[in-house]
């Protein structure tokens, strides 16, 4: 019996002694009567809670599991770009309650400084595990070396961290830059020569990634080993923070400086969108053309706004760099979790598209590499 209120009323009358129940003159019965029915509800109800106690109720038997949630800290390194927010919500979507994550998520706006304050806050708090994307490769050691001597695995995602000892993290999970890179030169250096356009008349800008970030170095370092193998003219290197805003402002100045610029390399799909915009504002045409004026873009990320472009002819190829990272980042942390064997270096497919079918593959290393001619069908059914 549940549920059931009991007033407390103050006796008149001792009900126990049936004597009570003499007859009164006519108010006095009144009374008597007006007082008796709650006396006989509250017996009522006693007697009804009594037996209903004395039933011998089936006890449920259940047993308690507690949910442990895995709390995880993670430092992303800010949302400049369509990648880095693809990215953040791939890892939300891997990490989240229902998969029995509790995910502390920072965003330090493209300053390392605030992914170090972050990540000492996930370690004063004790998380499970600290997930970071870094900015740039240096300036990690003493963070890291804090964490583990709090005894909290650090996987790293997305980018690197150079420090002296590699135990300091305990997984990565990322993407091959220099290869990216390679790729993209690979392809430049077929598809010029099917337009008979000689290899030395090729004049490149770099419009680069945040200056020290592992994406960055791979794609710049590839860049320049290509430009002296093929014979290409290296004309200059500009960071651009892997920005719409400041791929637009470089390129303004690059197309005063060097007009005889015919290919830009930029090393994301955000820098790309804004070379396009200052080519257009000059008066120029991005597109594949190069031996009638036209500027050739090269892009990094296959972003939905990369790939947009390229459709309409302004991009001539995007290589992809995969930011759905979360579901490879969660697998790892289940197996360093459970004390299973685990890969120390882990990467994500990526896919190479073109402009056209032209250069139908490139070989890099030894190994065939398919190009991908971009169609609608393929962007719209894209994740990002
Ligand atoms: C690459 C990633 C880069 C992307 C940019 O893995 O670090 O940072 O290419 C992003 O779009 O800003």
């Amino acid at each position: 019996m549940t549920g059931t209120e009991f007033f407390l009323i103050e006796r008149k009358h001792d009900i126990s002694d049936p004597r009570s129940a003499v007859k009164l003159p006519e108010r006095q019965t009144f009374i008597r009567k007006a007082l008796i029915l709650p006396v006989v509800m509250i017996i009522f109800l006693a007697l009804t809670f009594a037996s209903g106690c004395s039933e011998k109720k089936p006890q449920e038997t259940y047993k308690y599991v507690p949910k442990r949630y895995v709390s995880v800290g993670f430092s992303q390194l800010g949302a400049e770009s369509d990648w880095r927010v693809a990215n953040t919500e791939s890892v939300k979507r891997a990490l989240s309650r229902n998969n029995g994550f509790n995910l502390n998520f920072s965003d330090a706006q493209q300053k390392q400084d605030k992914q170090i304050v972050a990540i000492r806050g996930f370690i004063q708090q004790r998380v499970d595990m600290i997930v970071m994307a870094p900015l740039m490769e240096t300036g990690w050691e003493g963070v890291l070396n804090e964490a583990r001597d709090a005894g909290i695995p650090v996987v790293v995602m997305d980018r690197m961290v150079k420090t002296g000892d590699d135990s300091l993290f305990t997984a990565w999970v990322g993407s091959d830059f220099y290869r990216e890179g390679a790729l993209a030169c690979a392809w430049l250096n077929k598809y010029i020569s099917l337009n008979e356009v000689s290899q030395n008349s090729v004049r490149i800008v770099d419009i680069q990634g945040t200056l020290g970030a592992t994406s960055q170095i791979g794609r710049t370092d590839s860049l320049r080993d290509s430009c002296e193998h093929y014979g290409w003219k290296l004309l200059v290197s500009v960071p651009a923070d892997y920005t719409r805003a400041k791929g637009k402002e470089v390129m303004e100045s690059i197309l005063h400086l060097y007009r005889d610029v015919n290919v830009v390399y930029c090393e994301n799909d955000n820098e790309a969108l804004g070379v396009i915009d200052a080519i257009e504002e000059a008066g120029k045409k991005a597109g594949t053309d190069i031996s009638n004026g036209e500027i050739l873009i090269i892009s990094f990320d296959a972003a939905h706004s990369g790939l947009e472009k390229m459709l309409e002819g302004k991009i001539a190829l995007d290589v992809e760099c995969n930011p759905l990272q979360g579901e490879a980042v969660r697998e790892v942390i289940e197996k360093i979790r459970a004390g299973l064997p685990y890969q120390k270096y882990m990467s994500v497919p990526e896919t190479v598209f073109a402009v056209d079918d032209s250069v139908p593959s490139v070989y890099l290393g030894g190994e065939r590499v398919e190009i991908v001619p971009l169609t609608r069908e393929i962007l719209d059914g894209r994740e990002y």
